[in-house]
């Protein structure tokens, strides 16, 4: 059972993804972000419930989905969001926006608008780890859609092999753009991914931050052992469309979009908690309305940031180093 304060923090962290995500919609609409959207909302308890069973050496690697993941490994809002607007103030200093970030000092190795891109990335920094003997685990963030690239097959079954302490983290949103899962993939569960490989998967309810939680405990501890890999199917539901642009309908029903909205994963946590005596609904929305007033402040610093000057386009592409002749 996780302490009280743990899960109020981890409900506070769920608000601030999805007004984070509500924010960039805003600026999305006024056209002030750099490139597009891509909500997370309505998967906030993936993001919320593996980083929070982490350590702060282990490291993450995510895809265009990403914002959510950043935030909840430690991103500062305010570099986070001058990415997102192509601010020189961003993590790759507006050159990248909100799919091109990387940041190793908060353990963030990257992500790209490459579905399944960074699934080897991740990979390849679980055999580092092994081989340095350190005890860092590290999380491979993805979708259901990613989990049908040859590369992420490529990778997980280099893992199964050489035992990598890598959870790979499947959130499984029940669409690849307007394609359904059981349209593209022929099994029910992804979860038989992981066991087709050597290692253990396991379905889990992607809504319920607890139990996410928990499942990446046991996994990180198993993987610090190093007992290898898991697959951690994250059962979910994606609330908007798939990016900026799509009003999300026309490939889903109404219904459907709704029959999840029910099933929030703050509605969750929050009803939750006050069933048992350790929340209001008077600090439950004191503490939204100071999540989403921290979040226009952040937002204001922002819009007023420079933009990237062309004299620093090359900055960071290239090392210089020292070539051996012959
Ligand atoms: C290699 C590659 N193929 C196709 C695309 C186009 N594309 C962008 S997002 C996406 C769907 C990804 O679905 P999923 O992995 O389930 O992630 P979700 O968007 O649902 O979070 C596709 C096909 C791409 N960006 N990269
Ligand atoms: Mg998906």
């Amino acid at each position: 059972m996780l302490d009280q304060a743990k899960r109020k923090a981890m409900l506070r962290q769920m608000i601030l993804i999805r007004a984070f995500e509500e924010k960039l919609e805003e600026l999305y609409q006024r056209k002030a972000m750099f490139g597009s959207t891509h909500s997370y909302r309505g998967q906030e308890a993936i993001a919320v419930g593996v980083c929070s069973a982490l350590q702060a050496t282990d490291l993450i690697a995510s895809y265009h989905r990403g914002t959510g993941h950043l935030i909840a490994k430690g991103a500062d809002l305010y570099t986070l969001l001058c990415e997102c607007m192509g601010r020189a103030d961003g993590y790759s200093k507006g050159r990248g926006g909100k799919m091109h970030m990387g940041d190793l000092a908060f353990g963030f190795l990257g992500n790209t608008g490459t579905v399944g891109g960074t699934v080897p990335t991740a990979t390849g920094a679980a055999l580092a780890a092994k081989v340095r003997g350190s005890k860092e685990v590290v999380v491979s963030f993805f979708g259901d859609g990613a989990a049908n690239q040859g590369v992420v097959h490529e990778a997980m079954n280099m893992a199964g092999v050489w035992k990598l302490p890598v959870i790979y983290v499947c959130e499984n949103n029940q669409y690849a753009m307007t394609v359904s899962l059981e349209k593209s993939t022929a099994v029910k569960q992804l979860s038989v991914r992981g066991q087709a490989y050597g290692f253990e998967g396991k379905t889990i309810d992607g809504n319920d931050v607890e139990a996410v939680c928990e499942a990446t405990q046991a996994a990180a501890a198993k993987g610090r052992g190093s007992g290898g890999a898991t697959f951690l199917e994250c059962v979910t539901y994606r609330w908007d469309g798939h990016f900026g642009g799509d009003p999300g309908t026309g490939y889903r029903s109404k219904e459907e979009v709704e029959a999840w909205k029910q099933k929030c994963p703050i509605k969750k946590l929050k009803e939750k908690l006050i069933q048992e005596g350790h929340l209001t609904e008077q600090e439950f929305a004191k503490m939204s309305a100071d999540v989403y007033a921290e979040l226009d402040e952040v937002a204001k610093r922002a819009e007023a940031a420079p933009l990237p000057k062309k004299e620093v386009d090359l900055s960071g592409v290239y090392a210089v180093t020292e070539v051996a002749d012959g």
